[in-house]
This record gives structure tokens, C-alpha cells and sequence, in this order.
């Protein structure tokens, strides 16, 4: 049995589908990040990052990063939401799994935490990450991601979709479907990129994964 350390909204999200999909056991502990239970001794001795989602695994031992837990759990139990290493498709999926990870999910920290990369303002010992770097840098990140996602698409669209491998779900079409509806609605990034909009309907279309991003916080009129 996997224990997955999870809060709604977060990172949690892909991982469970993974795990949901595949059919695998899991059982679930929710770390509240809105509270801070993740920079809790108790977790930090489970994940020293504090970041959710981690997964305990049944011979024990911990396994945190998002991408890395869907890797290793479609590697383990071999499962068809990953290309075997030979198959022609594994370079595509491996690019787009670490692409997902380290640029989109990235990018995220500047859209909806600005204020943790900008230093103290100067002039004002009352504004400890200077306000005004804050929203450049905020800015900054949305103007990215409309580079990034604009590739995502251009991946989805050579590939005859509605997936990343064509016809076939992956998991990083599951991750790309839970960085997607992160996107600020008012910016309305799924709904004017129909590649976009294809992936995620046909993920959250999956009689497995419905259930499971309801109790996710993810409302059906998201996705
Ligand atoms: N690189 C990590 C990032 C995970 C992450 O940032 N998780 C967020 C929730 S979506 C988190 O734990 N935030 C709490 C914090 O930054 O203290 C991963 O891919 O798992």
C-alpha cells in the first residue's frame, strides 16, 4: 500500500491520478499547506523540501518530487501511462515529464508567490519583498508561460492529440492537465487554445479521474 501526501489544490492532484488510474492501493494523508502542517517537523522528516505531494512507499522509504513519483511509479508496476524505455515515444515523454516539471510547475511559483523572489524594498522596511519587483516579477512569469504553453501546444498539435502521444493518455498529459487549470482563469489560457482545451477534456474525461479531482478541489466547471 502507498501512503500519498496530499493537500487539494496542489501538486498532490497528478500523482493521485496516476495512482487512481493505474488501479494501484493507496491510502491518503493530508498535509495542510494553508495552515503550514507542511513546514512541520512531522513532515519535513518525510519530505525536508516541505513541498506536497511525497509518497511513502509499502517497504518503506520516501519518494517526494511530483514528476519523479509518476515516473517511478509507471516504471514499477510497468504501466501503459508511460512509454517502455525503448519505445520510440519514451524521449518525447520523458522531454515533455521534466519540461512540465521544471519549467511550467516552476514558472507557477513566480504567477502565484512573486513575493518570495523579490528582495526587501530599500526604501521600506515595511514592504520585507518590495511590491512593486513583486508584480514584475509576476508579470514577467505570466508572459513566459504563454511561451511555454504556446510549446505544449505545438507538441499537442503534432502529435494529432487529443494526447501528448496521440491517442494514447500518459502521464504527462495528466500533468499537463492539473498545471493547465492552474492557470488564472481571468487569463482564459485553456479556453482560446483548443490543443490545450482538447488534453484536459479528455483527461478529466477518464471514469477514473473525475471522482478524484472533485475531492482534489477541482470543480468540473474548471476542467
Ligand atoms: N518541485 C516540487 C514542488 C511541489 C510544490 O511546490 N508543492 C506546493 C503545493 S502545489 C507546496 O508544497 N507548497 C508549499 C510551500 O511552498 O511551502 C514537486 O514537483 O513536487
Amino acid at each position: 500500500m502507498y501512503t500519498l501526501y496530499w493537500c487539494p489544490r496542489t501538486a498532490s492532484l497528478a500523482p493521485e491520478l496516476l495512482l487512481a488510474l493505474a488501479g494501484l492501493p493507496y491510502e491518503k494523508r493530508l498535509i495542510d499547506v494553508k495552515t503550514g502542517q507542511n513546514r512541520e517537523p512531522a513532515y519535513l522528516a518525510i519530505n525536508p523540501t516541505g513541498f506536497v505531494p511525497a509518497l511513502a512507499l509499502p517497504e518503506g522509504g520516501t519518494l517526494a518530487e511530483t514528476a519523479a513519483i509518476m515516473l517511478y511509479l509507471c516504471d514499477r508496476h510497468g504501466l501503459d501511462l508511460a512509454p517502455a524505455p525503448t519505445a520510440p515515444e519514451r524521449a518525447a515523454f520523458l522531454q515533455d515529464m521534466q519540461f512540465l516539471s521544471s519549467v511550467i510547475q516552476a514558472t507557477y511559483k513566480r504567477v502565484y508567490f512573486p513575493q518570495r523572489f523579490a528582495a526587501p524594498n530599500p526604501g521600506d522596511p515595511g514592504d520585507p519583498a518590495d511590491s512593486a519587483v513583486a508584480e514584475g516579477i509576476k508579470a514577467r512569469a505570466l508572459e513566459m508561460q504563454e511561451e511555454h504553453w504556446a510549446l505544449m501546444a505545438r507538441r499537442l498539435e503534432e502529435s494529432g492529440g487529443p494526447f501528448l502521444a496521440g491517442a494514447r493518455c500518459t502521464a504527462a498529459d495528466l500533468y499537463l492537465a492539473m498545471l493547465a487549470s492552474w492557470h488564472p482563469a481571468e487569463v482564459g489560457l485553456v479556453e482560446r487554445t483548443p490543443a490545450l482545451a482538447r488534453c484536459v477534456g479528455a483527461v478529466m474525461a477518464l471514469p477514473a479521474v473525475r471522482p478524484v479531482a472533485l475531492e482534489n478541489g477541482y470543480r468540473l466547471a474548471e476542467v
